[in-house]
């Protein structure tokens, strides 16, 4: 009998977990500060991710010539020389992937220089939770027998 309860209690859970807007992963935004090297041929790093609603601030250094970021989707731009860093800053409030790419025309990798931002809610953790408590139901159950 306990154990059944266990095992309602963690299904339960889990599906709260997977429906409940509340408990969506959406956690209270925050101020993300990265810092971006551009170089000949890449950003460092090209991918970024920040929850939705962040505050984001990105410092772009140059380590050769001068470059630009540019933020698809959201239409901000920082341009950097070496020695004197550019920033820009946004909040992300909306989802989704969006690319990043160099503004300034600084040699023949230039077209290369590309990265991501993904704005998301962490879905993927709150799958995983909903799984595991899901898994856990399912033990419980098996335990039980
Ligand atoms: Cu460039």
């Amino acid at each position: 009998m306990r154990f059944r309860v266990w095992s309602l209690a963690f299904g339960l859970a889990g599906i709260a977990v997977w429906f409940a807007p509340g408990l969506r992963g959406s956690p209270p935004p925050h101020d993300r500060h990265v810092t971006v090297e551009a170089s000949a041929d890449a950003f460092r790093p090209a991918r970024i991710r920040v929850g939705k609603g962040d505050r984001v601030t990105i410092d772009l250094v140059a380590t050769d010539v001068i470059h630009g970021l540019y933020v698809d989707g959201y239409g901000v731009a920082a341009t950097a020389e070496p020695g004197r860093p550019g920033r820009l800053s946004f909040v992300a409030d909306r989802e989704g992937t969006f690319r990043l790419r160099c503004s300034v025309t600084c040699g023949p990798l230039h077209p290369f220089i590309v990265g991501t931002l993904t704005v998301g809610e962490g879905r993927l953790a709150r799958g995983a939770l909903a799984l595991l408590l899901f898994a856990a139901s399912g033990a419980v159950w098996a335990v039980r027998r």
